[in-house]
This record gives structure tokens, C-alpha cells and sequence, in this order.
């Protein structure tokens, strides 16, 4: 027994949305994770995030015996996706809040570089077949929100003439009730995104993106990190960008971050060892054509904070979240991988089971959705599980 290598396992960590989450640490501390992912959500997209305010928070996270281990997220203002209005001052604060989470110990940032909506999903509730519930993404409703709610201009050419049909059906078919539910599931926003929008807003923030197609939103992302790099490097912070989410086009918005030639590009940009990824196995297996294993293989030293989490898709593109375990994902190569790479780089690195079902008591609770606390727990003990089944076997054969 007492020749056998200790493996390097992962840092176990849970979201947390801070004071107002109806899932406390002292929950997140019983479910065996040490590490909490949060972000100070009631600082403006914007603004600096002060000192004293990450101290504060910090030392309540502390206090209930856990560590802050990651920023999730310190988010990037839409003026500099798009390189107008106050874009620059936007730019330096984001620096500065890099500084001072540094001078806080806080040493891993995740980001996305979604056009306007964070995540995006159209069923906040649907039933899976054991009665609990998951969060999906139905194309048809987002035609019809798109088509007949939103009456986006130019959007009846990105559909085709059957899925016009769909859409068509389900929007007649839904109820005044139902369609505000859509409407607010799409872009009232959803936990963590840090903005919402009315239907008129959100027409308005689609046009500021109208001359911006992929290729000049990829660029105005390497001129991000060509800023906010070298501060990384500087404060010793590892920033990690999210994958798009789902991770292709929705209303006529790019998507920068959704394959693994995406990730070439970013790093191609800049190889930085502080220019990462968030591995988020559930938003990237959306697309059949992510190869999860070969990415973490390839991009492994990049790769900063991992949410582990399943998707079943079908050939329409909808898809809705399924049990860790099941669906697309195939975790257990996942897992094997992030195992191998933890010893060869000699490094924990910190995950969080992402989302959850809705089930148990949690039914008759308030939650935020994804973010119940049974559902990641379960997840969670079957993560830690698979690791060390995986870590066991193929490291003291
Ligand atoms: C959803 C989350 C996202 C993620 C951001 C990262 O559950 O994974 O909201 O936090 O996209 O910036």
C-alpha cells in the first residue's frame, strides 16, 4: 500500500451566487467540495471590482470553510465585444479588477465573449423521463420567439421552410403565459449573465452588432487579451474563456469560441501559458465534431477550470442537459484525460459539476435553474467517483 503514487485529483468546487443563493456554503461544504466559484454579481458589467469588496466576500467564503478558488465570471462589457463607445475605459477596468483580485489571492478568471445573451436556453423545466427536471434548448421555440415574437429583420432567411413550420405551429399552439415564459427564459436572463433585456432592447442590442460578423469578432477578442494578457501574466492570474454556449450562431449573432479551430486561433493570438480555457464539457459537446478527449490531450496546459456536465443533442440542434453520466459526453474518457494531465503538468485543477437536475426536495423549491443543490451533488459524487476509480487503475496498475 504504502509504494502506490498519490494521484493529483481535481480541485472539487460548486457555483455559488452569493448571499442570495438559495444553496448556502454550509450546504456546498456537506457536499465535499472545498473549492467555491462565485463573482461578485452586484457590481455593474463594467466597473472595477474594488479590493475591499473581493476581501469581503472572500472572507464570508473563508468563514464558512471553504476557498474561493475561481471567478465566475468577471464579465466583459458588450462595448468591447463590439469596440465602440467607452470600450477603452472598459478595457482598464477589467485590468483592474484583475489586479485587485490578484492582491486578494484569487488567481483564476473565467470569461465568455458571447455576443449580448450568456447561456441560452428556451425550457427551464422539462421532464425528463424519471420525473425530475433538465434545462433544453429547443430550436423551434427559438425560431418561433425569433420569427414572431422578436420579428428580427432578415431572420426568416436563416431558417429552413420546415423548421419555419415547426415554429410556426408551436407559437400558435402557445398561450399568452407561455410565450412570456419564452421570452423570459431567452432574454430575461439566465443565472450568471449579467445582463437582461425586453423584447425591444434586445433588438437594439442585436443591431449594435450588425457589421459584426465572426472573423471581426474573433479579432476584437485577440485585442482584448492582447490587453489583458500581459496583466495576467503580470498579477499571476490565469483567465479562462467559456465556450459559446450553445455553440453555434442564434439570431444572426457570431460565435468565436465553439470549436477546437477556434482555440487554435485564440492561442495562435497569443500562446501565453495564462491564456486559457474553461473546459465546459456539456456546452462543447453540443457539437458533434468536439472531440472532448483529443482536446484536453491537445490544449491540456491551456486549459485552466473545467465544468463537467452532459448534453443529449439531436440532428435539429435541440438538445437538453442529461445525468453527468449519460448523453453525448463521454465523461469517463474525459475524466481519464483530465486525470493524465493533472500528473503530467504536476497541477489540481479546479471543476465544477456543472448544472443538475432538479429533483427530490428540490422540486418544491425556489432555484435557480441548473443550480439546485441535489442535482449537483449528485453529479458531483459521481465525478469524484469516476476519478478515482480512473486515477486508481491506471496509475498503480
Ligand atoms: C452557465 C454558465 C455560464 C458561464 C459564463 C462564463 O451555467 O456556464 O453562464 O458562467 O458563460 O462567462
Amino acid at each position: 500500500m504504502s509504494n502506490k503514487k498519490q494521484p493529483i485529483y481535481m480541485e472539487q468546487t460548486m457555483r455559488w451566487y452569493g448571499p442570495n443563493d438559495p444553496v448556502k456554503l454550509s450546504d456546498i461544504r456537506q457536499s465535499g467540495a472545498t473549492g467555491i466559484v462565485t463573482a461578485l454579481h452586484q457590481i455593474p458589467n463594467g466597473e472595477i471590482w474594488p479590493r475591499e469588496a473581493i476581501k469581503e466576500r472572500k472572507d464570508i467564503i473563508e468563514a464558512a470553510g471553504l476557498t474561493w478558488s475561481v471567478v465566475e465570471s468577471v464579465p466583459v462589457h458588450e462595448n468591447i465585444k463590439t469596440r465602440s463607445g467607452n470600450f477603452k475605459t472598459y478595457i482598464k477596468n477589467y485590468q483592474e479588477s484583475i489586479r485587485n483580485l490578484a492582491a486578494e489571492g484569487i488567481g483564476t478568471v473565467c470569461y465568455n465573449f458571447m455576443p449580448i445573451l450568456d447561456w441560452t436556453r428556451t425550457n427551464l423545466a422539462y421532464e425528463v423521463e424519471n420525473g425530475a427536471k433538465a434545462l433544453r434548448f429547443e430550436m423551434k421555440a427559438i425560431a418561433a420567439f425569433d420569427l414572431h415574437i422578436l420579428q428580427r429583420p432578415g431572420a426568416e432567411a436563416e431558417y429552413s421552410e420546415s423548421m419555419k413550420q415547426k415554429a410556426k405551429a408551436y407559437f400558435d399552439a402557445s398561450n399568452e403565459e407561455e410565450k412570456q415564459q419564452l421570452v423570459n427564459n431567452i432574454i430575461a436572463g439566465l443565472p450568471g449573465a449579467e445582463e437582461g433585456y425586453s423584447v425591444e432592447d434586445f433588438q437594439k442590442a442585436l443591431d449594435t452588432f450588425k457589421d459584426i460578423d465572426a472573423a471581426k469578432l474573433g479579432e476584437n477578442l485577440n485585442l482584448f487579451l492582447d490587453e489583458i494578457i500581459p496583466v495576467a501574466e503580470e498579477s499571476k492570474v490565469l483567465i479562462c474563456i467559456h465556450p459559446d454556449d450553445p455553440p453555434f450562431p442564434i439570431f444572426g449573432l457570431p460565435r468565436v469560441v465553439s470549436t477546437a479551430s477556434d482555440y487554435d486561433r485564440i492561442l495562435a493570438n497569443n500562446n501565453s501559458p495564462f491564456n486559457g480555457f474553461t473546459f465546459c464539457t456539456g456546452s462543447l459537446r453540443v457539437r458533434p465534431d468536439n472531440d472532448l478527449p483529443a482536446m484536453v490531450e491537445k490544449y491540456g496546459e491551456h486549459i485552466h477550470f473545467i465544468h463537467l456536465r452532459s448534453t443529449q443533442r439531436d440532428e435539429e440542434g435541440n438538445f437538453y442537459e442529461a445525468n453527468h453520466m449519460e448523453g453525448d459526453v463521454p465523461m469517463a474518457d474525459v475524466v481519464e484525460e483530465i486525470v493524465k494531465l493533472q500528473q503530467k503538468i504536476g497541477k489540481s485543477l479546479p471543476m465544477r459539476p456543472d448544472h443538475g437536475h432538479q429533483m427530490l426536495d428540490d422540486l418544491g423549491k425556489v432555484t435557480n435553474p441548473g443550480y439546485s443543490a441535489i442535482g449537483r451533488l449528485k453529479g458531483l459524487a459521481e465525478l469524484r467517483g469516476l476519478e478515482i476509480g480512473i486515477a486508481r487503475s491506471i496509475l498503480n496498475q
